[in-house]
């Protein structure tokens, strides 16, 4: 037994807050907010109080467990994906009718100036610790992705057989996530393979200089994998480098767009199915970017990418995968509803929401399932 519950609980009252209170504002989106609070606890009222209080039966919860990370600091094009777990948990709650089919632990309480606590300094640390623990004495720690690492690595060890669905933010935010969940598999001798959905590679080594961000984070990761191969990707369209380069210099597998539009997605998923066989995995973890789809599905992101999949394709591979490998882990990443950047008649943040929510549901549905074998 690691860390219990009472201690781990507390930790979460201090690195997290409320469902879509990720985003430090007193106005911006106020409604959106207060609407949420409305349907989760039915008022919009002493909001931290019944978070808090509902934190108390995460034990006995049966559910994929639902974390946001309101974080768009390791982003870089066009920024806004903060704001992506409160308004898909809006789009979620209007995908299931209302019914909440997952356990919601919070969101990570993001400071937007920073991203990972390695890049700052002493006397930045202890000031951060002042401003969200009101404490110069506490140990933990500030930066988002650095929180989110700690809220993960702890929930796998104090909830072996829970499942966490993620909402970024940037996609670095999948970081943490990622990390914590190979890690504690590992622990578990399990082995398991990220299924990641994307335009990009997401393979860069740095990006002028930052080792952890959007466009970086699966290098980090890979260390953590028990083969590289064990690393699929799915939808690459936007890349300056062909994809032998990158199956050759990392060890990744890719499944490019074109490749999945060209043969299907019932032929894509068979090809990954029997590597998946063949090396016994036990678990998967899907990592979505909403990039992955075409930019008339997902113009609100900031990168959308042209010639991409649409909705059906990853709803097919992830169906076909999951009949025979549960999925444990997973997240969705990249929304970012304030932008409308297409031709899209202004319904852009509408669709790629309403996409986004539709294969989030599914995947919370899937974590679910595995929760309760
Ligand atoms: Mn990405």
């Amino acid at each position: 037994m690691g860390l219990d519950w009472n201690k781990y609980k507390s930790r979460l009252e201090q690195e997290l807050c409320p469902p879509g209170n990720g985003v430090f504002t007193i106005h911006t989106a106020q409604e959106k907010r207060q609407g949420l609070h409305k349907k989760i606890y039915g008022t919009k009222d002493n909001v931290e109080e019944l978070w808090s209080k509902s934190l108390s039966d995460l034990p006995n919860s049966d559910q994929a467990v639902i974390l946001g990370i309101c974080s768009d600091t390791g982003g870089g094009i066009l920024r806004g994906a903060n704001w992506g777990p409160l308004f898909l948990r809006e789009a979620l709650l209007k995908e299931t009718k209302g019914e909440f089919p997952f356990f919601d632990l919070g969101d990570v309480r993001v400071i937007p100036h920073l991203l990972h606590d390695k890049y700052l300094n002493q006397e930045t640390i202890t000031n951060c610790r002042k401003a969200l623990y009101k404490s110069e004495k506490s140990t933990l720690p500030v930066g988002p992705l650095s929180i989110a690492e700690d809220v993960a690595s702890k929930f796998y060890e104090v909830f072996p057989g829970k499942g966490l669905f993620g909402i970024g933010g940037d996609h670095s935010t999948s970081f943490p996530l990622v990390k914590a969940y190979l890690q504690a598999k590992k622990e578990q001798g399990k082995r398991v393979a990220l299924i990641h959905f994307d335009a990009h590679t997401d393979l860069l080594v740095e990006r002028l200089g930052i080792d952890l961000c959007f466009g970086s984070w699966v290098t980090h990761i890979l260390k953590d994998l028990h083969k590289t191969q064990d690393a699929i990707q799915i939808g690459i369209r936007s890349s300056g480098q062909p994809k032998e380069h990158w199956e050759k210099t990392f060890g990744v597998q890719q499944f490019w767009a074109d490749e999945v539009l060209n043969e299907g997605p019932g032929p894509i998923a068979d090809k990954i199915l029997s590597y998946l066989r063949k090396e016994k995995i036990e678990e998967l973890y899907v990592s979505f970017d909403i990039d992955a789809l075409d930019s008339s599905f997902a113009s609100a992101t900031g990168t959308p990418e042209p010639n991409g999949l649409s909705p059906h394709e990853p709803m097919v591979i992830l169906q076909e995968l999951s009949k025979e490998f549960p999925i444990s882990g997973a997240d969705m990443m990249e929304i970012a509803p304030f932008l409308q950047t297409e031709k899209d008649n202004n319904h852009g943040a509408e669709t790629t929401l309403m996409v986004g929510a539709s294969l989030s549901s599914f995947l919370i549905e899937e974590i679910t399932k595995w929760t309760r074998s």
